[in-house]
């Protein structure tokens, strides 16, 4: 009897290693097949950025050698994953279709709906695995059975669950015979389009190159480098430093499998010969678990996709002032640190960590623009662009979040003073005016005299002022 053929339907799990659904789907028929649709629901919207539909395809590429190599092939689908995934899954005769869950409300109704559609044609569908997480977000509750609103208890609790090895590599498997490629080609089986044929370009390198190959490797000297994840919490803060993994993108798409990501941080944490290394490693893992903690509270709560989570915050009278957003934008808003920050991100793709929130706090609280639009400007430049840990930062920079911390209001010198003392950091980014003494770069405090000629801004609002603006504002909102 010929073996039942399987569908592996990937989305945010563009690999062959440690992927939890493709294993059970091999695990089932040898015929396993992989699928991409894509979907104009999201590739059309208006918050999707070049850098990342870049790295999505160059991944999805190296997925399809990946495939090959392993004796089958990933198809390409355009159009509506509820007509096009079933159309495909019934022209091919598959008896079931594989997939892992995601916990973003958009991703919830689609599977649903997909699931729905295979039911009608008797398709069956299997979507147990939580393969993005390292523990299934239903098993991480308080001890009344709710779900954690707040990051330390949610970490105290996620450290003490057991965590689950990487899972073994897609092998041995057979592929589609000439009859059924002229099939999966009648349904709908494209050729990979570039990210250009798409509408998004993007000519300048990526911080992490696309694809499994790449995240492994950079997995490798993170993890295996005694002056990276061993000096993590000494240097993270410091964006001219590079002292920060730079997988976001890859834990993002799942080019790295998050079983793969913790052995290797476990096996360096064993490994290590100090608490002071160990201690290192540890605010990494904290690291992997803000991002569980964000897809936890996104699953538990999808409102906060919609807008600001706390009473304060909805309905804010904010200014939205379009000029001096587009000042923010544009890295020009006479505030070097910021600028800085808003230029590295328009021009590789990525922000630092510590700079994010600095340019989060800038926009809410000194420009008062609603941190919806800042989130945006992010998801339309971010190449590790991710609604759950973006939303969260957001909504933690503009206290409108789960986290009942009171006002937080970065001041844009404190932060140059302590995290780029040498301005370093600016002057790489904002090069007019990397001539002036470092004090003015940090404090920002720029005489008009010293900027003439230099084509760098005024700063378009005072910091102190704003924040008292900010300050009375919040105190005047219910809740
Ligand atoms: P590392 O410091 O090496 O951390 C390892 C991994 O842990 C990261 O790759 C990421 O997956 C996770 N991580 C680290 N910090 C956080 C955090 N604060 N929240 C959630 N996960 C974290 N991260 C995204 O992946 N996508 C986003 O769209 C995103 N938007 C953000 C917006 C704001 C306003 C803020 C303040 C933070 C945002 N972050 C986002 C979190 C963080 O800035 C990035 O994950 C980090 O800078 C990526 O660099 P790295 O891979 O070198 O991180
Ligand atoms: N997933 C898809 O299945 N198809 C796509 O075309 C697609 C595009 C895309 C672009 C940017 C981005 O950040 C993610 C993208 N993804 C795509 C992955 C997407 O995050 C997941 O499908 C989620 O499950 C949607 O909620």
């Amino acid at each position: 009897m010929a073996d039942e053929l399987v569908l592996f339907w990937h989305r945010k799990d563009l690999r062959i290693r440690d992927n939890l659904g493709l294993v059970a789907a091999r695990d089932r028929t040898p015929k396993v097949i992989g699928v991409f649709c894509l979907d104009p629901g999201i590739l059309d919207g208006d918050d999707i950025a070049p850098a990342r539909v870049t790295y999505m395809i160059g991944s999805l590429s190296e997925l399809q050698e990946s495939y090959q190599s392993a004796g089958s092939e990933l198809l390409v689908l355009k159009g509506d994953p509820k007509k096009a995934i079933p159309k495909l899954a019934s022209k091919l005769g598959a008896t079931a279709v594989y997939w892992n869950r995601d916990v973003e409300p958009y991703a919830r109704q689609r599977d649903h709906d997909v699931a729905a559609a295979l039911k009608e044609k008797d398709i069956e569908r299997c979507t147990q695995f939580w393969d993005q997480l390292m523990n299934d977000p239903d098993t991480i509750q308080t001890g009344g059975g709710d779900p954690y609103r707040v990051y330390t208890p949610f970490w105290r609790n996620w450290i003490k669950h057991e965590k689950q090895p990487p899972v073994e590599a897609l092998s041995n498997v057979t592929g589609l015979s000439s009859h059924e490629k002229t099939l999966a080609n009648d349904a709908g089986n494209i050729e990979l389009p570039t990210a250009k044929d798409l509408g998004y370009e993007w000519e300048n390198d990526l911080l992490l190159a696309p694809g499994e190959k790449a995240a492994l490797a950079q997995l490798e000297t993170f993890c295996d480098d005694d002056r990276a994840v061993a000096e993590y919490d000494e240097q993270r803060d410091f964006p001219a430093i590079p002292g920060t993994s730079t997988l976001s993108a890859a834990l993002k798409f799942g080019t790295l499998g998050i079983r793969t990501v913790w052995a290797a941080a476990s096996d360096v944490y064993s490994r290590a010969r100090s608490d002071e290394t160990r201690e290192n490693i540890r605010t990494w893992q904290q690291e992997l678990c803000w991002r569980e903690f964000y897809q936890s509270v996104m699953y538990f709560f999808p409102e906060l996709a919609e807008g600001p989570y706390r009473e304060p915050l909805k309905d804010f009278p904010w200014d939205n002032n379009e000029a001096l957003f587009e000042a923010w934008c544009e890295g020009r808003t006479g505030y070097p640190i910021v600028d800085a920050a808003m230029r590295q991100l328009n021009t590789t793709g990525w922000m630092h960590n510590r700079c994010r929130m600095i340019v989060a706090s800038f926009l809410t609280k000194d420009l008062i623009i609603d941190w919806r639009w800042g989130e945006k400007y992010f998801l339309q430049k971010l190449y590790d662009g991710d609604l759950s840990s973006n939303n969260g930062g957001w909504q933690w920079s503009a206290s409108s979040g789960m986290d009942p911390k009171p006002l937080r209001i970065f001041n844009p010198a404190s932060q140059a003073k302590k995290y780029d003392p040498e301005a370093e950091y600016i002057r790489e980014w904002v090069p007019e005016i990397r001539h002036l003494d470092t004090k003015l770069l940090i404090s920002g405090e720029i005489p008009d005299k010293a900027l003439e000629g230099t084509g760098y801004p005024k700063r378009v609002v005072e910091h102190k002022a704003q924040q008292a603006i900010f300050k009375e504002r919040y105190k005047n909102q219910k809740g």
